[in-house]
């Protein structure tokens, strides 16, 4: 027989102090999702995984276990935050079936089609979401596909499901994640390496073919009509220049003036894209 490793799921160092530093009252969902996305964000900034993070709370608000993406760190795919958190929680609670009490999962991220399988499975009565798979998609995970109505699977199950809660600042952990030269492990398919076009440093993609690198690069357009114009003006030149673009977000806008009359919009965009290896 060969001697199989044995896999341990440790969370980073830094968890324990950070989660502390929250205790308190969480009452609502959205105060509970602050704490997620700050979990999601501070994982990017430590560099210890990729921008997801989510957290079992119990009926009070209290954490029960957090959890946040291990994939890189641990080399599982199966290491999405959702699941590191369900696992935990489980751990801690003593039992594979969370059904005997109430609690709930809050998610920086609406679950992938991985953890939507997960996630009733666990016995977890309520599910709260912060950004939409578009989202992350739109930086280049590949979130896979769900039933159209996955969250009314769910509510036939018997959860609770709120959706996009403070989905624009669980969207910004994306953006960080971009400028820090996150690894995109699981792409969705897309053949091509990309020019960048231009301020940008090119950090290489370490690892298989199974792993790209989010980028983020800052474009100025104007038009003399709108500020929709404008965009989409910005939009057609990036990616003209640049390959794998997964979308972009208005960073800044402003009109130029002359004589009373606007004689320009011009916006800020900031434009996300994968470089493959
Ligand atoms: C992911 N989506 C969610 N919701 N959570 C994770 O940890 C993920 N990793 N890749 N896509
Ligand atoms: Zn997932």
């Amino acid at each position: 027989m060969a001697d199989w490793p044995a896999v341990t799921w440790q969370l980073p160092d830094w968890i324990t102090g950070f989660v502390q530093g929250w205790q308190g009252a969480l009452e609502t969902p959205g105060q509970r999702m602050e704490l997620v996305i700050e979990l999601a964000r501070e994982n990017v900034r430590r560099g210890t995984g990729g921008p997801f993070a989510a957290v079992v709370f119990d009926a009070n608000g209290q954490v029960v276990a957090p959890g946040v993406n291990l994939v890189t760190a641990i080399n599982s795919s199966a290491a999405h935050a959702e699941v590191v958190a369900l696992t935990l929680a489980q751990a801690v609670v003593g039992s594979f079936d969370l059904s005997t009490g109430d609690y709930e999962l809050v998610t920086s991220t609406e679950p992938c089609a991985m953890c939507l399988g997960a996630i009733p499975w666990s016995g977890v009565r309520s599910l709260v979401c912060g950004s939409t798979a578009a989202d992350a998609e739109a930086i280049g995970f590949d979130e896979g596909s769900k039933p159209e109505d996955w969250k009314g699977t769910l509510r036939a199950r018997g959860m609770t499901v709120l959706t996009e809660v403070s989905r624009k600042r669980s969207t910004s952990v994306f953006a960080d994640y971009a400028r820090s030269g996150g690894v995109i492990y699981n792409p969705q398919s897309q053949g091509s390496t990309a020019a960048t076009d231009r301020g940008d440093q090119e950090i290489p993609a370490t690892g298989g073919k199974n792993m790209a690198v989010a980028r983020v690069t800052e474009i100025i357009a104007s038009s003399p009509k709108s500020f929709e114009a404008a965009i989409n003006k910005g939009v057609k030149r990036a990616t003209k220049t640049l390959k794998g673009v997964r979308g972009a977000w208005v960073d800044g806008q402003k009109v130029i003036i002359k004589n009373g009359q606007i004689v320009e919009y011009r916006v800020n965009l900031k434009v996300t894209f994968v470089l493959k290896d």
